[in-house]
């Protein structure tokens, strides 16, 4: 298929910042600047960009505890999601939630559970909501190969399916849960995929490394949901490239499989290279990105940094008994 340049850039563009963002909470990690642990995304950008590329106005998103740099993609500002990462009253949640559970409503970001899976329902009222007001809008659900296995996220599929409504469940296949890989945990080898057919729901599996496979893959099926024809599901194959948190010596797998991933499955330096080849893209204009970026993280990073904690009298607001 052919593709507008800018539309190639805004993918690019995508891929590289959610790397660089992924690649910046590690680092603040690493040096003690972030309160609670991280699950690092790297690698897996892709997945998220592509997919994420279909979303309209109106949208919703459920996002995982991996990538939460998509909640950037779908409009967090970096100020408030340092903001919120740090533990800063800038925050989406003033800090309240930290990286684990970043909302933010205004942008149809709806928050994440730390308890996975039981959450699934979320995405399906929103969808609900939908229907009622007659938008052609979809919740996107996004759920990892380990969760997906629980019994809520099947709930979710079975009440999306029988009342026919615009969820995309998207399952981010990385092979692992924590140190379980894939294969262990499930009978088939498309977590989701294979088992949409029993909810009649459509699906589809995509190259989750390959930003513009993951995007033609969503789009088609993303379109159909929003056209109103119920839920679908599609899984993005890739691979968890870092440990399941930082600290993770990975002792379960072997690191040549991990090299070799990283090596040859790199979503933002393939895409970066098919793009300078195809003349649409140059080195010089890839590099200027990078430090652009970096500026706006390091000023947003020293913003959140620079910004007050809530109080001790502050934690219990917003806290429903
Ligand atoms: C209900 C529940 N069980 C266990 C955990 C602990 N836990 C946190 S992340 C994780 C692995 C999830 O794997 P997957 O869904 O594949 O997502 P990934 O971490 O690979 O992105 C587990 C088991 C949890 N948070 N919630
Ligand atoms: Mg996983």
């Amino acid at each position: 298929m052919k593709y507008e340049n800018d539309f190639l850039l805004k993918l690019y563009k995508d891929i590289l910042e959610t790397r660089l963002l992924e690649v910046k909470m590690t680092d603040l990690y690493a040096e003690s600047r972030v309160p609670g642990h991280i699950h690092s995304g790297t690698g897996q950008e892709a997945a998220f960009a592509g997919v994420l590329a279909t979303r309209k106005p109106g949208d919703y998103f459920k996002l995982p505890h991996r990538v939460v740099a998509s909640a950037y993609l779908v409009g967090d500002p970096l100020d408030t999601f340092f903001g919120e990462i740090l533990a800063k009253k800038t925050g989406n949640s003033g800090g309240r939630g930290g990286i684990n559970h970043l909302g933010r409503l205004c942008d149809g970001v709806l928050g994440m559970s730390g308890t996975l899976g039981c959450d699934a329902a979320i995405p399906v009222g929103a969808a609900m909501t939908i229907e009622a007001e007659g938008r052609d809008n979809v919740a996107f659900f996004f759920v990892g190969d380990g969760a997906a296995n629980r019994g809520p996220v099947y709930e979710a599929m079975v009440l999306a399916a029988d009342w026919k409504l615009p969820v995309v469940f998207v399952c981010v296949n990385n092979e692992f849960a924590i140190s379980t890989p894939a294969v262990y945990s499930s009978s088939v080898p498309n977590v989701l995929a294979d088992k949409a057919a029993g909810y009649n729901m459509p699906s589809v599996v995509v190259d989750g490394t390959d930003v513009l496979q993951t995007y033609e893959g969503a789009s088609k099926i993303v379109e159909s949901v929003r056209a109103g024809n119920g839920p679908a599901v599609i899984e993005c194959k890739c691979y968890r490239w870092r440990g399941h948190f930082e600290g993770d010596q990975c002792a379960y797998r072997d690191p040549a499989v991990t090299e070799k991933w990283i090596q040859e499955k790199d979503c933002v330096k393939n895409f970066e290279k098919t793009l300078i080849e195809q003349g649409v893209l140059t080195a010089e204009q890839a590099k200027k990105m990078r430090e652009d970026f970096d500026s706006k993280m390091e000023e947003a990073i020293a913003h959140a940094e620079a910004a007050p904690e809530m109080t001790a009298d502050e934690i219990y607001d917003f806290l429903y008994v």
